[in-house]
């Protein structure tokens, strides 16, 4: 099968599977873990804050971050098409408590002026707005990079209102690569990130939620609240360690590979795309003259999986179980599905 549903279905590489055999480990509940730890101080490092906290997956990272920037019955703005929105379980209403003032994000691009518009000040009859999420690179805008410009504005804006920034940094490493710059460009910008170590820099679980120092040991409260407080987690750490020190320049072979697909993908009728749109993994198009349901069904048939995130869309992800053989394939599998269709 050519598994192109998601970045996440990448399985840990041969080094990943032997450190974690090897790892040391100790119960990371008392703080004693001391792979976890080294996991926990280069994730920081990386992405330029004091400290960072090692949860199960980018759905407890975020979760974590909201009940820590807010209290119940504070309003955070958040992206219509957002993770933390729109994937999550609706998490931040049940379990944070928080109320979501939605922005149109349809595009995966934040900019100031939309948050501006949605900014409500301060007022008797209004909740108190505690917080902006961001999402960089954005997963339902197709893998979009909001510049560092615009996330730099955003940060100003958020000062004078007196608002943190969480940045849904899942594929943050995928933005740094496609803008060329360190990730400290981006997350300098965000008082709190979620970074995924699952995705594209194939660990086989996990995610860290980064901040000031402070910030961070009231996280790891809130993550044994939810039950994130795992023993001898050295051993997913273990592969963490690698995800972040071997795995993040070879993201740009999954940007390559999309690019291509993309391009592909343009020239066969009855598919929607504007290639110059795809920046990074993710490949997002639109379908005629076959229904979403069917298509997946043929590709299937055909060994190519694929999902769609919306009605008449489909998403493709480039990811490290792909190569640029196989994406030649998808592509001679979807131009065969799209003749019979
Ligand atoms: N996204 C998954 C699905 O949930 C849609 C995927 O296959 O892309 N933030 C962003 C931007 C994400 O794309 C995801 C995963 C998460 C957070 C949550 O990460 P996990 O799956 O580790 O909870």
């Amino acid at each position: 099968m050519i598994d192109l549903r998601s970045d996440t279905v990448t399985w840990p590489t041969d080094e990943m599977r032997q450190a974690m055999a090897e790892a040391v480990v100790g119960d990371d509940v008392y703080g004693e873990d001391p792979t976890l730890n080294r996991l926990e101080e280069l994730g920081a490092q990386k992405v330029g804050k004091d400290a960072s906290l090692f949860v199960p997956s980018g759905t407890m990272g975020n979760l974590v971050a909201l009940l820590s920037h807010t209290r119940p019955g504070d309003e955070i703005i958040v992206g219509a098409e957002a993770h933390i929105y729109y994937y999550e379980v609706g998490g931040l209403c049940r379990v944070a408590g928080v109320l979501p003032r939605l922005i149109d994000d349809q595009d995966g691009i934040f900019t100031a002026e939309a948050i501006e518009q949605a900014f409500r000040p301060p007022n008797m009859h209004f909740p108190e707005t505690r917080l902006i999420c961001l999402e960089n690179t954005h997963n339902r805008g197709g893998g979009a990079v909001t510049p560092v410009e615009n996330m730099r504005e955003i940060y100003y804006l958020s000062r004078k209102h007196g608002l943190a920034v969480h940045l849904d940094g899942a594929r943050i490493f995928n933005a740094a690569i496609a803008a060329g710059c360190p990730v400290t460009d981006f997350t300098r910008y965000a008082d709190s990130v979620t970074v995924c170590l699952s995705k594209g820099l194939s660990a086989p679980v996990g995610s860290l939620l980064a901040g000031p120092r402070e910030f961070v040991a009231r996280a790891r409260k809130a993550r044994k609240l939810v039950g994130g407080g795992m023993r001898q987690a050295g051993v997913l750490a273990a592969a963490g360690i690698i995800a972040l020190e071997k795995m993040v320049y070879r993201l740009a072979d999954d940007h390559v590979n999309a690019r291509r697909l993309a391009e592909g993908l343009a020239v066969i009728p009855g598919i929607v795309i504007d290639p110059r749109r795809v920046q990074t993994n993710i490949v997002s198009y639109g379908l005629a003259g076959i229904t979403d349901g069917e298509f997946l069904k043929r590709l299937q048939g055909r060994g190519v999986l694929a999902g769609s995130p919306a009605p008449q869309r489909v998403r493709m992800v480039a990811n490290r179980m792909v190569s640029a053989a196989n994406i030649e394939t998808a592509l001679d599998v979807v131009r065969a599905v799209m003749i019979e269709a």
